[in-house]
């Protein structure tokens, strides 16, 4: 059951195979690794999709654009491997420092249009429906370097234009932006799944732009990955999804899926699997700095194979009769249903007297430790 294939819609970023373990206290520990290998190597491990930067394909100078892109298709083709999304890199040079679409640089926001709509034209080309935005840079350091409400009007500004752009050419492309708290910048706007929904609704095309929430990034702000996904969801809004592992409050860690906080991506791939989240299964993860390539394809494999694993388990937790009565004595089911009668007015909410009794209710136990301890029983194969 741990085995992959493209049917379980797998896919990784070329810069997390890719990732050579540079740190900002260290120096690489691995070789480059190159775009042709990554796709065979992931194919053979059942993976479906491949996604990557502008920049992890070819550089920011793009002196071999057509020839890595070339390379990469070929690949694409030998494999049956696929591209269901593309990303771009405002982070990594020196011009981003102080971000793209929300630089006080003018000239530099320009310039990163520029660089995404290249990029989104390449997207469309490869056929990837996603268009993932990581504003990394977007943010700032100091309080008073940064106009924030400017900033916000920028970044709409910036969005607007690129749905108008995709809907211009006719591109079936919709837009996923990914929050995080913090790292690089001192504190990065849209920092939470919340933040990134408030502002999607301000904009001309609201329907074109969704949410990638990344599992670290909304641990590394202490909330529940698992609430917020569930809220996205809730809004129509998750449009695709990077899995990995954080174990707390502290720099983005990105682990392999599960590593982390094993029982929340127990309830994570429970909600995905159930909620008919049709998307792809991303991970976006670095295999530690302490392995070599054989570590990076058994990282690479161990993502699936939890994922999987959990899929499994969560499948049987919900099977499980006692569960369902646990379920049921918890009254999980209940709040399912509406809190007024079918054509009931407050009117007449306020003039029934259905003979509740406060100090009765509140002697309800929920049994809710002994439902959590069945998923636990469920999750470490007891049952
Ligand atoms: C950083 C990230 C990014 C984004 C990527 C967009 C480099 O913490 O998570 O990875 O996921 O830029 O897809
Ligand atoms: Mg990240
Ligand atoms: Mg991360
Ligand atoms: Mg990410």
């Amino acid at each position: 059951a741990t085995s992959p294939t493209p049917a379980d819609k797998f896919s990784f970023g070329l810069w997390t195979v890719g990732w050579r373990g540079r740190d900002p206290f260290g120096e690489a520990t691995r070789a480059p690794l190159d775009v042709v290998e990554a796709v065979e190597r992931l194919a053979e491990l059942g993976a479906w999709g491949l996604t990557f930067h502008d920049d992890d394909l070819f550089g920011f100078a793009a002196t071999d654009r057509d020839n890595q892109i070339s390379r990469l298709q070929g690949a694409l083709k030998d494999t049956g491997m696929v591209v269901p999304m593309v990303t771009t890199n405002l982070f990594e040079h020196p011009v981003f420092k102080d971000g793209g679409f929300t630089s006080n640089d003018r000239s530099v926001r320009r310039f990163a249009l520029r660089k995404v709509l290249r990029n989104i034209e390449l997207a469309a080309e490869l056929g990837a429906e996603t268009f993932v935005l990581w504003g990394g840079r977007e943010g700032a350091e100091y309080d008073v370097a940064k106009d924030v409400r400017a900033a916000l009007d920028r970044y709409r500004e910036s969005m607007n234009l690129l749905t108008q752009f995709v809907t211009d050419r006719g591109y079936n492309i919709r837009f996923a932006l990914e929050p995080k708290p913090n790292e690089p910048r001192g504190d990065i706007l849209l920092p939470t799944v919340g933040h990134a929904l408030a502002f999607i609704s301000t904009l001309d095309k609201p329907e074109l732009v969704g949410l990638n929430p990344e599992v670290g990034h909304e641990q590394m702000a202490g909330l529940n990955f698992v609430h917020g996904i569930a809220q996205a969801l809730w809004h129509d809004k998750l449009f695709h999804i990077d899995l990995n592992g954080q174990r707390s409050i502290k720099y983005d860690q990105d682990l392999v899926f599960g590593h982390g906080d094993l029982m929340n991506a127990f309830a994570l791939v429970d909600l995905l699997e159930n909620a008919g989240y049709q998307g792809p299964r991303h991970f976006d993860y670095k295999p530690s700095r302490t392995e070599d390539y054989t570590g990076v394809w058994d990282s690479a494999k161990a993502n699936m194979a939890t994922y999987l694993l959990l899929k499994e388990r969560a499948a049987a937790f919900r099977a499980d009769p006692e569960v369902q009565e646990q379920l049921r004595v918890a009254g999980v089911d209940e709040l399912g249903k509406p809190t007024l009668n079918e054509g009931e007015s407050y009117e007449d909410l306020l003039k029934t007297d259905d003979g509740f009794e406060p100090e009765k209710a509140a002697e309800r136990g929920f049994g809710f430790v002994r439902l959590n301890q069945l998923a636990i029983e469920h999750l470490t194969g007891a049952r």
